[in-house]
């Protein structure tokens, strides 16, 4: 049995604050439309997909236009034609939103079936930015005000493999991908809304394409995994954010590129059982990795050798 799955990597261009939400379904329908031609099973779209990248504006508590950027479910009432049109074509769809669970908010990524049944759901782990308004930054970064942290990771059965969620800036974290890959993820899709420029530290700013590729390449070889990495990219609201939607395969190599700012679907042809010639040769988690050693290691996280004592120590002649 074939285990090529094709994903189409939806990059989505500017999301204004006042578009309206059927504009970006609408967006997002024309893509899906496009991948399943073009042979797609899955179309991955970015973080937040359904709306501008709100955490770079603050917003008091309780604030209406705030709490209209939040879905309670998904699918659901707003995204109902996007899946209505996945279920015609059989496309799944892997999607990022703003989840609002109660009163728990969470930075969101599911994935969908064909028929409409969520078969997995992730909550983002590494919350970046800060909590309050931050006056000497051009633009606010304020997903740990907005958004809780989600409990973990976990591989599931789907797309014919298995298949792991991660959103925009977990794919930074090596854990990320070694989790996932530990549980089975053959296949790891991730959203993501990254600022070309980084207040904290602009000498980043060069560096935004080249980490960006940097951490999904070595997450992809180092795991022994396909990597989709899926941009909301160009100039929203102001703030310039990367594109380059790419798609990796376990080798660490790019196999296809998004090569515009804009809505751009690309589509690669990933071919699962290249995973395991990196799992069962250099990366044989069972057979090479050295577990007992890491954790006697990050017990004594933080623990350095004492500064020598003078008179203390081997002595020269
Ligand atoms: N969305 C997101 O997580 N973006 C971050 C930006 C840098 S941290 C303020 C990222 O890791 O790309």
């Amino acid at each position: 049995m074939s285990r090529v799955v094709t994903v189409a990597a939806a990059q989505v261009g500017p999301v204004e604050r006042d578009t309206p939400r059927s504009d970006v379904v609408g967006r997002l329908v024309a893509m899906l439309a496009e991948a399943a031609g073009r042979g797609a099973d899955v179309v991955v779209y970015p973080e937040l997909a359904l709306t501008p990248f709100f955490p770079r504006w603050w917003f008091a508590d309780g604030d209406p236009e705030l709490a209209g950027f939040y879905d309670d479910e998904v699918p659901g009432p707003s995204t109902k034609v996007l899946f209505d049109e996945a279920r015609r074509s059989g496309v799944a769809v892997c999607l990022g939103y703003a989840e609002r669970d109660g009163p728990h908010h969470y930075n969101t990524s599911v994935l969908v079936a064909p028929d409409g049944e969520v078969v997995a759901k992730y909550r983002k782990v590494h919350v970046p930015g800060h909590e309050q308004h931050e006056p000497w930054r051009p633009f606010q970064h304020l997903e740990r005000r907005y958004f809780e942290p989600g409990d973990g990771f976990r591989a599931h059965r789907a797309l014919g493999g298995v298949v792991g969620l991660a959103i925009c800036n977990d794919r930074r974290w090596p854990e990320t991908y070694r989790v996932l890959a530990l549980q089975g993820a053959e296949v790891i899709l991730i959203g993501y809304n990254t600022p070309l420029h980084y207040p904290p530290d602009p000498g980043q700013d060069r560096l935004a394409s080249f980490h960006n590729n940097l951490v999904m390449a070595a997450g992809a070889y180092q795991n022994g995994a396909w990597v989709v990495g899926v941009a909301k990219g160009g100039l929203e609201g102001g703030v310039h954010s990367l594109a380059e939607t790419q798609v990796i395969a376990p080798s660490g190599e790019v196999v296809a590129k998004a090569v515009t700012e804009g809505d751009e679907v690309v589509v690669a042809a990933c071919d699962l059982d290249l995973c395991d010639r990196y799992r069962r040769t250099l990366f044989d988690f069972d057979r090479y990795r050295m577990v007992e050693h890491y954790s006697l290691l990050t017990s004594q996280r933080g623990v350095v050798p004492p500064e020598p004592q003078p008179g203390v120590g081997p002595t020269r002649p």
